[in-house]
């Protein structure tokens, strides 16, 4: 049996979920996972590895989907809420899944899809207390268990693949590296289509017979009240939640700056990660709580690979030490493993990482040498015990507000839009968002363009995150002598 489900067993009195007002216990949780794991089971035994898409929002009926998609033998396949229907068509048909399950809300972008393709759609709130338990089959750990979309340097995202042992993996190291316990409570105020929320957040905290506490956004007021409210000792989040956490602070009284210092400093984790920690975001939330984060390093192909000590040092800038487990090294341009205090691509090794890509042997031959690293295309150096990130290999990949963004992905778009006969998209560093989207357009003829329009058209094809803040209009992109776009150059005239 899955041991996430065997600790639920263990903890089955206790509370799981709080969510829209309720509590629900770990008994509640099983019994609502083997109900649906029933209807989704009518006449097969086992799944085998179907693939069940399901846009939930955050909260019971989320966790309660995904478990019993888990322990009917499927595959789970988390759908982005803010992705518009040709994103979500994209994830449904690569992945090739059989059953779509989706709250009422989002019924109706799904609809078209749903009335042209051979699934299985199924509504949340007819799963409740639907079906007898049936007997349930019994999960091998070298199963594969989820995909989740992640964006890469060649066009459309990819489907990383991981088994029921790579997410216990990926949850046991944290576990023991944080010392999580059956008496923690942590907020949850990230998507659940992203390792970050569903492995660091949700599974951490069921898998310990603690309890998760779920919004269904992320709102500054709402989520300081709630950090203050003296239930919830554990928090984690991207650094643009912290930026923006700072600046909601900023606004509030003296008095309540002390109300929210003395209730933060009692906590006993907060953690940030995603993408690189500002060091001036950590000194401030460290004066507005109490708290010094723990900066740690991830990636959707490998969970948490590297962190800073649970208990010792944090130190500002750097992401920390290897986690119980997995192994790291730090190899050059040819492949050779490099020392301190030279840089190079960090390359990960260990129970922890992805099976596959779904799909894609060639990408996944790719993404690992010979002897078996996978290769993240991040830059670090290791500094005094500490490993440190320089930047990413490739200028095609965008951090924005954590999120993992291709330009080339945006730039295919634009290139379908009727006034577009070419562009370049970069990122652009930014406080807040870590970098925010910007790109240069060659327009086909001397007419000038609407942005407003633009927003909307491309609002009906990619998530907001995605969309492009800043434009530029160019007679043509600066190229090299062998009439390549150079980026670097592109970035320094937003930047400029
Ligand atoms: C949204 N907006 C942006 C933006 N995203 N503007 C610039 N850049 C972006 N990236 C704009 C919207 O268009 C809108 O403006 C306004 O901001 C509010 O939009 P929103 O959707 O309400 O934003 P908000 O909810 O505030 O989102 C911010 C956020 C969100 C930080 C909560 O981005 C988020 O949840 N990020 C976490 C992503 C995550 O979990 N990543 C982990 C990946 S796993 P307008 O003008 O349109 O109204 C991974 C591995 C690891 O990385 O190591 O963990
Ligand atoms: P994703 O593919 O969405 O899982 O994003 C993974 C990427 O996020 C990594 O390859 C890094 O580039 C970035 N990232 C994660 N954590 C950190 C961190 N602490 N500092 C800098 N970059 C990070």
């Amino acid at each position: 049996m899955l041991q996430l489900i065997e600790n639920a067993i263990h903890h089955s009195e206790r509370t799981a979920i709080i969510s829209d007002g309720c509590e629900y216990s770990y008994g509640d949780l099983l019994l609502a996972s083997e109900q649906i794991a029933s209807t989704l089971l009518p006449q097969e035994q086992d799944l085998s590895e179907a693939r069940v898409a399901f846009m939930v929002a955050p909260g019971f009926d989320y966790v309660k989907v995904q478990w019993a998609i888990w322990r009917a033998g499927g595959i789970a396949v988390p759908l982005s809420l803010s992705n518009p229907l040709p994103a979500q068509e994209y994830v449904l048909e690569d992945a090739g899944c059989s059953t779509l399950i989706a709250d009422e809300q989002y019924s109706s972008l799904l609809k078209p899809y749903v009335d042209k393709a051979d699934i299985r759609f199924i509504n949340t709130a007819e799963l409740s207390s639907k079906a007898d338990p049936t007997h349930l089959p019994d999960i091998a750990q070298d199963r594969r268990a989820m995909i989740i979309y992640t964006s890469g340097t060649t066009g459309k995202p990819k489907g990383v693949v991981t088994t029921h042992q790579n997410i216990t993996s990926q949850i046991a190291t944290l576990v023991k590296a944080w010392a999580w316990s059956a008496t923690d409570c942590i907020l949850n105020v990230l998507p659940l289509h992203h390792v970050h929320g569903v492995i660091n957040v949700v599974s951490c905290a069921l898998w310990s017979g603690a309890c998760c506490v779920f919004v269904k956004r992320f709102e500054p007021t709402q989520v300081l009240t709630l950090l203050t409210g003296g239930k919830i000792n554990v928090f984690m989040a991207v650094p643009t939640i912290y930026y923006k956490l700072i600046n909601h602070w900023s606004g509030l009284t003296t008095k309540e700056h002390k109300r929210i210092k003395k209730a933060l400093s009692q906590f006993r984790l907060m953690v940030s990660g995603s993408a690189a920690l500002p060091v001036s975001v950590m000194e401030e939330w460290e004066a507005i709580s109490g708290q010094r984060l723990l900066e740690r390093y991830g990636m959707t192909e490998i969970g948490m690979a590297i962190s800073n000590p649970y208990s010792g040092e944090r130190r500002a800038g750097h992401i920390g030490q290897a986690l119980p487990g997995v192994q790291i090294r730090i190899v050059d341009e040819h492949g050779a493993e490099v020392g301190t205090p030279n840089s190079g691509e960090i390359q990960v090794k260990g129970p922890t990482v992805f099976k596959e890509y779904w799909n894609k042997p060639e990408a996944t031959r790719k993404g690992f040498t010979l002897d078996g690293w996978f290769r993240t295309g991040d830059m670090a150096c290791l500094n005094e015990g500490s490993y440190r990130i320089l930047g990413r290999m490739s200028v095609d990949i965008i951090k924005s507000g954590g999120y993992k963004i291709s330009a080339l992905e945006i730039e295919e778009v634009l290139r379908t839009h009727p006034a577009i006969s070419d562009c370049g998209v970069v990122g652009i560093p930014d406080p807040e968002w870590d970098e925010i989207i910007g790109a240069s357009l060659i327009l086909k003829t001397a007419d000038p363009i609407d942005f407003q329009a633009l927003k909307v058209w491309l609002k009906e094809r990619l998530p907001a995150y995605k969309i492009p803040r800043k434009y530029m209009i160019q007679q043509d992109l600066p190229r090299n002598a062998m009439g390549k776009v150079t980026k670097k150059e592109l970035k320094a005239l937003f930047t400029d």
